[in-house]
Formats: C-alpha cells, sequence, structure tokens
C-alpha cells in the first residue's frame, strides 16, 4: 500500500474533478483517488509505488498539469 500526493493546476468544476479522478483511477494498482477542487490537491493510494511519470501522464491525459 502506498499513498502519493500531487497538486494539480487548471481544475475548476466537479467535472474537471471526475476526469482528473477517472483518468489516475485507470493507472494500474491505483484503488483511491481523492480530489480536492480547492486546493488541486489529489491524494492516491496504490497498491505499489507509482511512477510519478504515469500519474502526470494520466492528469494530461484528461487536460490538465502537475504542478509544484
Ligand atoms: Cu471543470
Amino acid at each position: 500500500m502506498s499513498t502519493s500526493t500531487v497538486t494539480v493546476t487548471g481544475m475548476t468544476c466537479n467535472h474537471c474533478v471526475a476526469s482528473v479522478s477517472e483518468e489516475i483511477g485507470a493507472i494500474p494498482g491505483v484503488t483511491s483517488v481523492d480530489v480536492d477542487l480547492t486546493t488541486g490537491k489529489v491524494v492516491i493510494d496504490s497498491t505499489t509505488d507509482l511512477d510519478p511519470r504515469a500519474v502526470s501522464d494520466a492528469v494530461e491525459e484528461a487536460g490538465y498539469s502537475v504542478g509544484g
């Protein structure tokens, strides 16, 4: 079990949250995705350590970006 936290920029509404959750949720091993729309903070639980690049690729796939 591993937890990763990233900050996603560009989300403006619950549709954005749903898109990001869906793309990150599709990464193998991910068990839960918790998105805070106000802060852009995304907490991801997974069965194994996630490749940060897989996460940023998923976020970009959804149309957003991972910020500092
Ligand atoms: Cu939106």
